[in-house]
């Protein structure tokens, strides 16, 4: 398939979305995840900005595979010092995004590899939960940061754990390296299919 991806535009409010019915992958996690450097990496365009400064627009960010699918690049979250833990709420566009959005096809929750499940990502998880039924996938990222066989060894155990512990599936990924990534495109593509 060519890769055909496009810009499409940046919303600050729901009904500034597009009115069709493409499906859209939604794809989220705290700020520096790697979030924009693996829908670059997808779409193997330099479309989606790598930040250095994170956590500062507020927008959804819409890319298009021709009128096949898109994926929606969320704001990081977590990055905000003022916001506690326990006081996670969904900001009122994501809100109303999750809710009302007929589009999305499933979500997908971004985690460093490194620091796996953090408590902020758990809290983002219940709250999807309570808006949404669309399925959540966990996607693993910087995978080429874990250096040691070993330290490898006990991260494949420890997703398996947080893999059966909330019924997800998972993908293991790294921008340095295209096997987990072409796992997830195949994912992509075959999910539209259906
Ligand atoms: N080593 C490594 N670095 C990565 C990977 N993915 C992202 N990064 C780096 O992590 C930082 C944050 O990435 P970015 O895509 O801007 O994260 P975002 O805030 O979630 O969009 C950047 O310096 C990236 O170069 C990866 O798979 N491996
Ligand atoms: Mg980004």
């Amino acid at each position: 398939m060519i890769d055909d991806w496009k810009f499409v535009k940046e919303v600050h409010k729901f009904n500034q979305l597009p009115n069709d019915s493409i499906p859209e992958f939604v794809f989220w996690g705290r700020s520096n995840v790697g979030k924009s450097s693996l829908i670059n990496f997808i779409v193997k365009k330099n479309i989606a900005k790598i930040s250095r400064t994170p956590g500062r627009t507020k927008s959804l960010v819409i890319f298009q595979l021709k009128n096949d699918f898109r994926i929606i690049d969320m704001p990081g979250y977590g990055f905000s010092k003022i916001s506690k833990i326990n006081e996670i709420k969904l900001d009122k566009l994501l809100e109303t995004y999750f809710k009302k959005r007929e589009n999305i096809k499933n979500i997908f929750i971004l985690l460093d590899s490194r620091h796996l499940l953090k408590e902020i990502d758990s809290q983002i998880i219940n709250q999807l939960n309570l808006v949404t039924e669309k399925e959540i996938i966990l996607i693993f990222t910087k995978f080429d940061k874990i250096k040691s066989k070993a330290e490898k060894e006990k991260k494949y155990i420890d997703i398996e754990k947080i893999k059966k512990k909330l019924h997800k599936n998972v993908f293991n990924t790294s921008i340095k390296e295209s096997s987990g990534i072409v796992l997830l495109k195949k994912f992509l593509y075959k999910s539209i299919i259906k």
